[in-house]
């Protein structure tokens, strides 16, 4: 039997078979031995094989085929040993909003950047647009704009209103979507507002209450009518860009990765080297220096203690 695993929270994992009906199975010993990388031998999102258990009544997990992809953090701040929120994601979606509380640019490129990293096509839903002033508005088109020209698609939606929801809806549908954002952002309430049944608890865990809290914090996927799912993920602050070497930072910001090609050292940093047409750009307008002064960041942050 084949499966896809939607919920993994310590000693039983459920898993929803091609037909649609879920069973809670069991992991093989084998792979917790075999994986100490990961706090998690298997992660939602996991397409797995299952055999029935007859002596327990329920089934257990033989094979975890090879993950597309996959998205982790640190299992906690100073270890080594990392949890995998979600493996094989067709699209990331960062929840943000300009009004109560306000994500930070520099939020959203770390964001994007992990995403690239990790090879999972992102795009950004800018919710709460209900509580928008003129300006907040403005703001919005402006960082639309820098997105956009980046290569990311920009949502702007009101889960409270139900406002604006069609386009996102159709593509969510029939793939693995994830959702991440502050907490606060509305990511339970956006999810609520698309598929109205599910009633997702809605802000009451604060961040606070999150602190120190990451290893019984988990990611819930939850499945979409029309087909395809939604993956929550509660409290993730940041998704660590572990084992990331600096060399890989310029390729995860797209617009400076289309420019390589025309700067005159192949491996440009686009920092100090002469003939770089990502300065270039910079000077021409052309490249956001919002984002630039990003890639600045994490470049130096990912040559730094953090890594
Ligand atoms: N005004 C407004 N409030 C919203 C909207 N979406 C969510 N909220 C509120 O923001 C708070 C946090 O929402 P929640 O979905 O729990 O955020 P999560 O932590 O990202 O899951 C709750 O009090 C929601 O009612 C929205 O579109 N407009
Ligand atoms: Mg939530
Ligand atoms: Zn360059």
């Amino acid at each position: 039997m084949e499966g896809l695993v939607i919920k993994s929270t310590g000693s039983w994992i459920r898993v929803r078979l091609e037909d649609g009906s879920k069973l809670n199975c069991r992991l093989k010993g084998q792979f917790r031995i075999q994986d100490i990388k990961h706090t998690n031998p298997v992660a939602i999102g996991d397409r797995v094989v299952l055999e029935p258990d007859i002596q327990h009544g329920n089934a257990v997990i033989t094979t975890i085929h090879p993950r597309d992809n996959y998205i982790i953090r640190k299992a906690t701040k100073l270890s080594k040993v990392s949890h995998i929120i979600a493996a094989n994601l067709d699209h990331a979606y960062l929840i943000v909003t300009l009004a109560e509380p306000r994500t930070s640019t520099g939020f959203i490129d770390r964001f994007l950047v992990t995403a690239e990293g990790y090879y999972i096509p992102a795009s950004l839903v800018f919710n709460k647009t209900d509580l928008y002033t003129a300006e907040l508005t403005n703001l919005y088109e402006e960082l639309k704009n820098i997105y956009k020209g980046a290569g990311y698609t920009c949502y702007a939606v009101s889960a409270l209103k139900g406002t604006n929801l069609e386009a996102l809806k159709s593509v969510l549908k029939g793939r693995i979507n994830l959702f991440a954002g502050h907490s606060g952002a509305g990511k339970s309430a956006l999810i609520n507002a698309i598929q109205p049944g599910l009633d997702i608890r809605t802000g009451e865990i604060s961040e606070v209450h999150l602190k120190g809290m990451h290893t019984t914090t988990f990611a819930e996927m939850h499945e979409l009518y029309g087909g395809g799912f939604i993956v929550d993920t509660p409290g993730i602050r940041e998704f660590g860009l572990i084992d990331f070497e600096p060399q890989e930072i310029p390729r995860c910001f797209p617009e400076m990765d289309r420019l390589l090609q025309y700067c005159q050292y192949k491996n440009c940093t686009h920092t100090h080297e002469p003939g770089c047409a990502v300065k270039n750009a910079l000077d021409r307008g052309e490249v956001s220096h919002l984002r630039y002064n990003s890639y600045l960041s994490i470049l130096n942050d990912s040559a730094g203690p953090y890594k």
